[in-house]
């Protein structure tokens, strides 16, 4: 490796120069600044992501990533003036949601003040099997009172979740959050990023569990792509949520993106799954999210349920009105000289370069 990168330093010295050998030799190694890592810090989460969850606060000890997730029963205002017994991690429905980078080592202290056993299931996460959290299966049941221990590696990227695996009462209660795992190369770029998890459970029909119109205002500016990161938390349906103002692209499934991103305006979102929609905003309005069943998101008094608002403000730079269709262009038929195209550019002759193996042997 070293005698080849010498080879190309001294090829180049020769092209530059056109002189001799005596300018291979004196070609000399460039020093070049070493950079220096920044330290890792210590502690980190606790943003409010705009859409009615959190990130989860985590402390980092010795290279671990550490999270507290405490489960108790809370009673929950889904919308004004309707309170539901939840089952809360860290006092929300849902639980934070747990944002990581591939690679991160994790740890998960799970505290369980519910009245009733529990365990946690990280959905679509590739982990040991004894991390798995079936209780019964891969390990005993978290009783009331105790404290249960996770640790993996964030391998599997992407959209994800977490939820008891205690059947669909627990769940749909509230014993459940997103997780996040950001990968080292090629993310989803986007101007927000706003996670929707879906539940239809003993809380009623809620996003991010509330209930419109309690369920948080979206925000966005024309121009901007828009990241959402749809959930099915059930337990138990299925829902085609659509997004009014036009189609959005699906660009990833259970996290893993789609080699083709398909366009469209409502995705079936069951149990279980996770969509990742990226919507470019054109123009400025209150546009819904809503799950197009219709006992899912209205009432005889107006929309409930599976519900939230996109408000688009205009763009911070005047820009041309989307909305409006453009002027049709029509074929010139005059006599109007056609233009010659311009000749391709000559490309000047290069020397050949010999094998770039020949250096090894
Ligand atoms: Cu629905």
């Amino acid at each position: 490796m070293f005698r080849r990168l010498m080879w190309t330093l001294g090829l180049i010295g020769l092209v530059a120069t056109g002189s001799a050998a005596a300018d291979v030799v004196a070609a000399s190694p460039v020093p070049v600044p070493v950079p220096v890592a920044a330290a890792a810090p210590a502690r980190g989460g606790g943003e409010d992501l705009g859409d009615g969850t959190r990130l989860a606060e985590w402390q980092l000890v010795d290279g671990v990533k550490v999270f507290q997730l405490h489960l108790a029963p809370l009673a929950w205002e889904v919308k004004k003036g309707v309170v539901k017994q939840a089952f809360a991690i860290n006092g929300s429905v849902p639980g934070p949601t747990i944002r990581a980078n591939e690679g991160d080592r994790l740890r998960f202290l799970v505290k369980n003040d519910l009245p009733e056993p529990t365990s946690i299931h990280w959905h679509g996460m590739v982990l040991p099997n004894d991390q798995d959290g079936v209780p019964g299966l891969t390990q005993p049941m978290i009783e009331p009172g105790q404290t249960y221990t996770y640790e993996w590696t964030a391998i599997s990227t992407g959209t994800h979740w977490y939820h008891s695996h205690m059947g669909g009462d627990q769940e749909g209660r509230g014993v459940y959050g997103a997780l996040e795992v950001v990968p080292r190369f090629g993310d989803i770029p986007a101007d927000r990023d706003y996670t929707i998890e879906i539940g239809d459970g003993p809380l009623g029909f809620v996003f991010n569990g509330k209930s419109f119109p309690a369920t948080a205002p979206l925000r966005a500016r024309v121009g901007e792509r828009v990241h959402f990161r749809l959930i099915g938390t059930g337990p138990e349906l299925i829902h085609p949520i659509h997004l009014h103002g036009g189609f959005f692209e699906v660009v990833a499934q259970d996290g893993k993106r789609l080699p083709f991103p398909q366009r469209m305006d409502t995705v079936l979102v069951g149990v279980g799954q996770t969509f990742d929609i990226v919507y470019t905003a054109t123009v400025p309005g209150a546009w819904m999210l809503h799950c197009h069943i219709f006992s899912h998101s209205e009432t005889s008094e107006g929309m409930s349920g599976l519900v939230s608002i996109l408000h688009v403000d205009p763009p911070a730079l005047r820009v041309p009105d989307l909305s409006q269709p453009t002027q049709p262009v029509t074929p010139s038929t005059s006599d109007t000289p056609t233009t010659t195209p311009p000749a391709p550019p000559v490309l000047p002759d290069l020397p050949l370069l010999p094998d770039a193996h020949a250096g090894h042997s």
